[in-house]
C-alpha cells in the first residue's frame, strides 16, 4: 500500500487516512492508495464499517491539478469513487478543512458523510474551467436538488457545513477540532443502529420530481450575462441536466463526455496557468524564503481621496488601524464620509454587519498632522501624481517617521528612486501600487526602487496577502509593469481611430476578446483629464507628444464617466457606455485637420495592434528584469486589469498564438508603421528564433 494512504482498524471501524501535503489532493499515488486501503478494509472481517478520514489541514482538496494536461494514470477518480459507493460495508466520510472538487466527490461515494462545523466543502472545478468529473453532477442533484447543485456547480463556490447539512449534502455536523474522533462515534452509530448502505446513485426522488423542470434553460440564460466568453459554466449546466433526464450510468457517461471537451478546451489551459501563477508570483526569485518580515501594526496615509480612502479601507478591513491624513479638514470630512459611505452600501447587501461598520470606521482614525505618523509601521502615499509633491512629502516622512517604519508611495508611474531620494533611509522606500478601486481590485503592485532593502520587500509582499491582495513584486521604470504596457496600447488604439477605426470597434475587439470594458470606456472611467495631463506635461517638457483627437475630448470638458460624457455618454446614474456621434463628427474633423484620409480597419488588424505591442513591451520589461517571470504580467493583467484569467493572462496567450507568429508580425509592423513601440524585444526575437515559449523561460 502506498505510504500516502493507510488502512488501520480501531475497534469494528476501519480507519482509511491520507496524508498527503499539502491539501491531500488526489494525485495518482492517493487514488491507487484508497483503492489498496478500501480491498485491506473489504478483507478485515473485523471491520464493520470503514471511515475515510485525512491528515493535514484539510479533507481532500480535489484532483491533482499538477496531472493535468498529462496523460491519466490508472485508476482514475470516477471509478475510485465508484469502488467506494459499492463497498457492502457502510463507509463515512468525515470531513474538516475543505472537501472540494474530487474530494467531495469522493465524500458523496461514501454512504455517509459527517462534517466539522469549521469545513466546508464545494465543486469549484469551474474556476478551472472544468467541470466535477467524477460523479459531482450527478451525485449532487440526487442529494440537493437542481438549484443548489447548479448553484454550486455553475458558480464553484463553497458552501459552509450548516448550509451543507440543511441542504442533505452531510448528514451531520459536529463541533470540535478532532474530525477522526467525530468520524469514529458517527461509524460507530452507523454500526450499533444496523444503518444500512446508502448509495447516492440509488436515491432518485429529487431528480424525479424535477424531471422536466425549466430551471435549466433560465439557469442558462442568467449565465449568458454572468459567464459571458466561458465554455465550462454552460457545460456544468448541461451535465447537471443530465442527472434530471437520464438514469444514473447514463448520467455518468454524460458527465465524462462533457468533462472531456472542458479538459481539453484552451480556457482550462489558461485557467489552470492563472490558479498556479497566482501562487507562484509570491515567492519572488532571489527572495530567500526566510526573509525576515518588519511589524506592520499601524498604517498611515496621505490622501483621503477616492485612492487613499480604498486603501485604507483595506487595511480596516483585517483590524489594522489606520491614521488618514489630508492638508484641509473638509477634505478629511469628505473622504470619511464616502468610506462610511462605501460600508453602509456593503452592510445594506447584507455582506458585513452594521455593527463591522462601525467598528472599521473607528479604526480608521483622521488626522491633519503629520506627528500623528511618529509611531506608525507603514506609510501610504496617495497623493496625485506629482514629483515635486511627493518628494515633499517623503522628506516630511524622512523627519516625522520612527526608524525602520516602511515609506511606501501609491505612484502608478513615477520613479521610486526620484522619490526615495528625498529622504536619508531609500532603503526603507517602496512603492505599492493599488488599483482602482482600491477597496475592490485585487491587484497590488510592490514596486522595489533600487536601494530598497530585502525585508522591505518581503514585508510589502507580506502586507498584500495580510490585506486579501495578490502582491506581485516588480522593477522600477515608467508604468512599471501594468501601466507601462497599457500606455503602448492605448497610444496604439487612439492611432487605430485617427486611421480610420471608431472607438466602439477598438472597444469590441478587446470585449470580445475577454476584457470587462475596451480602452476608451477604460478611459472614461479613469477620467479624459488623466492622460491630457500628462500629455500636457510631456509637452511643456518639451516631448514630441503627438496631438491626439483625445485632446478634444479633454478641451471640451468632456472628461468621461465623471462628466456623463467623454468617449461615450452616460445617462444619469449609469455606467453604460453610449455612442455620441458628436465624437464621430469630433474624430471626423480632427482627421481633416491632420490629412488623415480615414480607411476601413479589420478587427484583425486592431487585435493584433492593440494585443502585440503589450507582449512586445511584456517582453521587453522581462529582458529588463521589471518582472521576473512571464507569470508575473500574467497576473498584474488579471489581477489589475481585468485580463480574462480564462487566458491565462497575457504572456501566456502570446504563447498560445505562437511567440514566432507574434514577432513576424511586430516586425512587419516596425516596417511598415515604424515607432520604437514596434521595435521587436530582443528576448521576443530569441524566443521567436530557438522555437520557445515565455513559459519556458
Ligand atoms: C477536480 O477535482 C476535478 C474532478 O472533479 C474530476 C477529476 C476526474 N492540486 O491555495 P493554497 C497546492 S479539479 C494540486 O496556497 P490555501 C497549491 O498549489 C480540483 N495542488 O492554500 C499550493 O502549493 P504551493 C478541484 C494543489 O490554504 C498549496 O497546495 N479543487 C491543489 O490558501 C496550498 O494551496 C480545487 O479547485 C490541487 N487540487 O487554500 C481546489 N490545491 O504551496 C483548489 C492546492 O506549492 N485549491 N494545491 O504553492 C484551493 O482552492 C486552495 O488551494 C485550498 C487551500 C482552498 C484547498
Amino acid at each position: 500500500m502506498s505510504e500516502v494512504v493507510t488502512y488501520q482498524r480501531e475497534g469494528a471501524v476501519g480507519v482509511i487516512t491520507v496524508n498527503y501535503p499539502p491539501v491531500n489532493a488526489l494525485g495518482h499515488a492517493v487514488r491507487s492508495g484508497l483503492l489498496a486501503a478500501l480491498e485491506q478494509g473489504q478483507q478485515d472481517a473485523e471491520a464493520k464499517a470503514l471511515l475515510l478520514v485525512c491528515e493535514g489541514r484539510t479533507f481532500i482538496a480535489g484532483a491533482d491539478i499538477r496531472e493535468f494536461g498529462k496523460p491519466m494514470q490508472e485508476p482514475g477518480l470516477p471509478s475510485v469513487v465508484e469502488t467506494f459507493e459499492r463497498s457492502d460495508k457502510p463507509i463515512i466520510a468525515a470531513i474538516h478543512g475543505t472537501a472540494l472538487g474530487g474530494g467531495l466527490e469522493m465524500a458523496l461515494g461514501c454512504h455517509y458523510r459527517v462534517a466539522l462545523d469549521s469545513a466546508k466543502v464545494g465543486l469549484p472545478e469551474v474556476k478551472l474551467g472544468l467541470l466535477p468529473g467524477a460523479g459531482g453532477t450527478q451525485r449532487l442533484p440526487r442529494l440537493a436538488g437542481a438549484q443548489v447543485s447548479l448553484d454550486m456547480i455553475t458558480s464553484g463556490n463553497f458552501v459552509s457545513a450548516d448550509e451543507a447539512l440543511q441542504n442533505g449534502i452531510v448528514d451531520a455536523v459536529e463541533s470540535g477540532s478532532d474530525v477522526k474522533a467525530v468520524g469514529l462515534a458517527f461509524a460507530r452509530k452507523v454500526i450499533d443502529e444496523g444503518k444500512p448502505v446508502r448509495r447516492v446513485r440509488d436515491l432518485n426522488d429529487k431528480v424525479d420530481a424535477e424531471k422536466g423542470s425549466d430551471i435549466f434553460d433560465q439557469y442558462r440564460a442568467g449565465l449568458q450575462k454572468k459567464a459571458r466568453g466561458l465554455f465550462s459554466p454552460f457545460k456544468c449546466v448541461d451535465a447537471v441536466e443530465a442527472a434530471f433526464q437520464l438514469p444514473f450510468a447514463d448520467g455518468m457517461k454524460r458527465e465524462r463526455e462533457l468533462f472531456m471537451e472542458c479538459m481539453e478546451s484552451p480556457q482550462r489551459a489558461g485557467l489552470v496557468h492563472a490558479f498556479f501563477a497566482e501562487r507562484e508570483v509570491s515567492k519572488v526569485p532571489g527572495l530567500a524564503k526566510d526573509t525576515p518580515v518588519r511589524d506592520v501594526n499601524s498604517v498611515g496615509i496621505i490622501g483621503a481621496g477616492t485612492m487613499g480612502g480604498g486603501i485604507a479601507m483595506n487595511f480596516a478591513n483585517v483590524g489594522i488601524p489606520v491614521r488618514l491624513l489630508e492638508v484641509k479638514q473638509e477634505a478629511l470630512d469628505k473622504g470619511l464620509a464616502i468610506i462610511r459611505r462605501n460600508y453602509e452600501n456593503t452592510a445594506r447587501k447584507g455582506r458585513i454587519t452594521q455593527a463591522q461598520v462601525e467598528e472599521r470606521m473607528a479604526l480608521i482614525q483622521p488626522t491633519l498632522s503629520y506627528d500623528d505618523f511618529a509611531d506608525v509601521d507603514l506609510v501610504i502615499e496617495a497623493v496625485f501624481e506629482n514629483m515635486g509633491v511627493k518628494k515633499d512629502i517623503f522628506g516630511t516622512l524622512d523627519k516625522v517617521c520612527k526608524p525602520g517604519a516602511i515609506l511606501a508611495s501609491n505612484t502608478s508611474t513615477l520613479d521610486i528612486d526620484e522619490i526615495a531620494s528625498a529622504t536619508r533611509r531609500p532603503q526603507d522606500v517602496v512603492g505599492m501600487h493599488f488599483f482602482s478601486p482600491a477597496n475592490v481590485m485585487k491587484l497590488l503592485e510592490n514596486v522595489c526602487g533600487s536601494q530598497t532593502a530585502d525585508d522591505v520587500k518581503a514585508t510589502v509582499m507580506a502586507v498584500a496577502k495580510r490585506i486579501k491582495k495578490v502582491g506581485v513584486l516588480v522593477g522600477n521604470c515608467y508604468g512599471f509593469v501594468g501601466n507601462r504596457m497599457l500606455h503602448q496600447r492605448g497610444a496604439e488604439a487612439t492611432k487605430l481611430v485617427n486611421e480610420g477605426a471608431s472607438p466602439q470597434q477598438v472597444d469590441k475587439v478587446l470585449t470580445d476578446l475577454g476584457f470587462p470594458m475596451g480602452q476608451f470606456a477604460m478611459s472614461d472611467l479613469a477620467g479624459i483629464d488623466v492622460g491630457y495631463r500628462i500629455r500636457e506635461e510631456r509637452r511643456k517638457a518639451g516631448e514630441d507628444v503627438p496631438a491626439s483627437w483625445m485632446d478634444k475630448l479633454a478641451e471640451e470638458g468632456r472628461l468621461g464617466q465623471k462628466t456623463q460624457a467623454g468617449v461615450y455618454l452616460y445617462e444619469e446614474g449609469s455606467r453604460k457606455p453610449v455612442v455620441d456621434p458628436k465624437v464621430d463628427a469630433l474624430i471626423a474633423e480632427f482627421r481633416k485637420e491632420q490629412g488623415i484620409e480615414p480607411r476601413e480597419i479589420s478587427d484583425q488588424e486592431i487585435l493584433e495592434r492593440c494585443m502585440y505591442v503589450m507582449i512586445n513591451e511584456g517582453a521587453k520589461i522581462l529582458e529588463e528584469g521589471i518582472a521576473a517571470r512571464a507569470l508575473d504580467v500574467d497576473i498584474v493583467w488579471i489581477y489589475g486589469y481585468g485580463f480574462p484569467a480564462y487566458r491565462g493572462g497575457p504572456m501566456f496567450w502570446a504563447d498560445q498564438v505562437g511567440v514566432k507568429e507574434i514577432y513576424d508580425t511586430v516586425k512587419r509592423f516596425h516596417d511598415t508603421l515604424g515607432g520604437d513601440q514596434w521595435k521587436p524585444a530582443a528576448l521576443l526575437e530569441r524566443l521567436a528564433s530557438e522555437g520557445k515559449t515565455f513559459g519556458s523561460l
